[in-house]
């Protein structure tokens, strides 16, 4: 029996195949800490994967589906406190240092272990994935499959930022259910946490509101170019924000006010603030223009254009604020997330000093309704304070405003952080009124020290916002968003230092992942792609 017994715990480890072992190292984002050690773990059928307790459930039986879907296997889940001999443990008993998203993934080359709170479970997995052949991404061919081999070692992983986001306008061209949802998982492949989702604008109203029937009858009903438009009801909006939230993603809900009204002013005259829709391609801008306050409380033509700045809601009526009231509130209600973002940006047609009443209206509305107030960064002119989120998106004097009067900011500078633009003149879709971002300029910028006078502690994170006015359906998403994409979530969740250099040697190594998800990416010729 002793001699069994030793030669069974002589048993040789196989050495890791050259690709497992490079797969270890091309994890985007790039984890805190990794240790290979080199020997083989093999996932087969007869694999069990073992959950700690009921409570991360749906986070094993992802896992499984993921598993099962790349291989063709039937793994199933078993739940114990204990770890198992061998197999796959996903166990909530970790390392409190891990916080809410930190992970440990342990890899021996009997069982592989990944401890956290149930994001940081999430993430692991996500790391895990990345570990496996390319092939697991996709469903089997008939032929010969890959050897569903990993390298052995340890990986200890903690987020840099709290908020890694990215943003979708489905506002100047709608995108439905299906494509948000394949959106939530190309962003979480990657670890990001927001999904920041624009529901109004000059173009359009998506997001149903029962109270004011008429902004997604008739403000939905159109889009950049005279498409028909379209809105999520409020049940599938719910159906949205759980689809995010089984893979730890919190939705942020915008409606944009006082500006990129428009589509609300087509709906509802009394909201008009006095503004006539511009012609194709031209703003009117001139207030004292008596065609143009004519115009005050008749509703407006709806706009299929792609100008901005030409819209204001009606300062000088309190059916405005119940207006505003009655859509954050609805909307607030069927938003699990604490957070409701309020636009503010471009009011170009908006008094200055109505603007800024406008933002300390929306703050007392939003706090009302037990939500945390967002707003692009022109709303720091407001009365806004350590209980407001600013995103900067393009003046460093309104960042530092914001930072002295206590309000956190997210990260997301046109010029590096805009997925519209354009990564050179030859892109066939996108803008590039801020930027020529290619993928090494999307990614050789620090959050930190991008605007002058702001610490770490003032920074919640990163967000890349994907604007649609160029944008028609998923393969132009795909286009935008890919490669550039993974850049962003780097630097939102990695802590140590970024090289370019390096960094484009992993990413290129993402090329068969893009292609296993049938993502229409960008064959950037900087990045060495395999
Ligand atoms: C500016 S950035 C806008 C959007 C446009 C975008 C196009 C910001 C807060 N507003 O309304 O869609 O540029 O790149």
């Amino acid at each position: 029996i002793l001699l069994v017994a030793v030669t069974a715990s002589c048993k040789r480890a196989k050495d890791a195949s050259p690709e497992a072992i490079a797969q270890f190292q091309n994890v985007i984002p790039m984890p805190d800490s990794v240790v290979l050690e080199g020997k083989a773990f093999e996932l087969t059928k007869e694999t069990t994967i073992t959950i700690s307790g009921s409570d991360i459930q749906p986070i094993g039986q992802y896992l499984a589906d993921m598993l099962n879907k790349g291989t063709g296997f039937n793994l199933s889940l078993k739940t114990s406190e204990k770890a198992p001999e061998s197999g796959i443990f996903l166990t909530t008993s970790a390392d409190s240092t891990l916080g809410k998203e930190g992970y440990t993934l342990t890899i021996t080359s009997d069982l592989v272990t990944i401890a956290g709170k149930p994001a940081g479970i999430f993430y692991g997995l996500q790391t895990l994935r990345q570990l496996f052949p390319a092939a697991i991404e996709k469903a089997p061919a008939a032929s010969a499959q890959p050897a569903w081999e990993i390298a052995t070692g340890t990986i200890r992983d903690v987020p840099m930022y709290s908020w890694r986001g990215s943003m979708l306008d489905v506002a100047r061209h709608f995108f439905g259910m299906d494509d948000v949802k394949r959106y939530i998982d190309l962003i979480s492949y990657y670890k990001m946490n927001i999904l920041h989702l624009h529901l109004s604008d000059d173009q359009g109203w998506r997001i149903e509101i029962k109270s004011w029937p008429n902004l997604t009858k008739h403000g939905g009903s159109t889009q950049v170019g005279g498409g028909k438009g379209g809105f999520f009801t409020q049940e599938q909006y719910g159906e949205l924000v759980n689809y995010a939230s089984s893979r730890f993603i919190t939705v942020v809900p915008e409606i944009d006010m006082p500006g990129h009204i428009n589509s609300a002013l087509a709906s509802y005259g009394e909201l008009n603030g006095g503004i006539q829709v511009p012609k194709e391609g031209r703003i009117e801008l001139d207030l004292s223009s008596p065609d143009i306050l004519g115009a005050k409380t008749k509703p407006t033509q709806l706009y299929t254009g792609r100008e901005v700045g030409f819209s204001t809601l009606r300062y000088n009526k309190e059916e405005t604020f119940k207006f505003i009231n009655d859509v954050v509130r609805e909307l607030s209600a069927i938003t699990p997330g604490p957070y409701f973002h309020v636009g503010g940006d471009e009011a170009h047609v908006t008094k200055k000093d109505e603007y800024i009443q406008f933002v300390n209206r929306f703050t007392e509305i939003v706090k009302s309704n037990g939500k945390k107030m967002v707003g692009w960064e022109e709303v720091s002119q407001g009365n806004v304070d350590d209980n407001v989120i600013v995103q900067h998106w393009s003046k460093e004097k309104y960042a530092l405003e914001a930072v002295q009067k206590g309000s956190l900011l997210i990260m997301s500078p046109a010029n590096k952080a805009y997925l519209d633009m354009q990564y050179d003149s030859t892109s066939r879709i996108g803008l590039h009124w801020a930027a020529y971002i290619e993928v090494d300029s999307a990614y050789n910028w620090d959050p930190l020290t991008y605007s002058h006078g702001i610490n770490r502690e003032n920074v919640l994170g990163v967000e890349a916002p994907l604007w649609t006015e160029t944008v028609e359906n998923m393969n132009d998403i795909e286009y935008l968003v890919f490669p550039r994409l993974p850049g962003y979530a780097e630097l939102g969740w990695s802590t140590g230092t970024k090289s370019w250099e390096e960094y484009k040697v992993r990413l290129g190594k993402h090329a068969p992942r893009f292609k296993a998800w049938d993502i229409d990416y960008y064959k950037s010729a900087k990045v060495p792609w395999v």
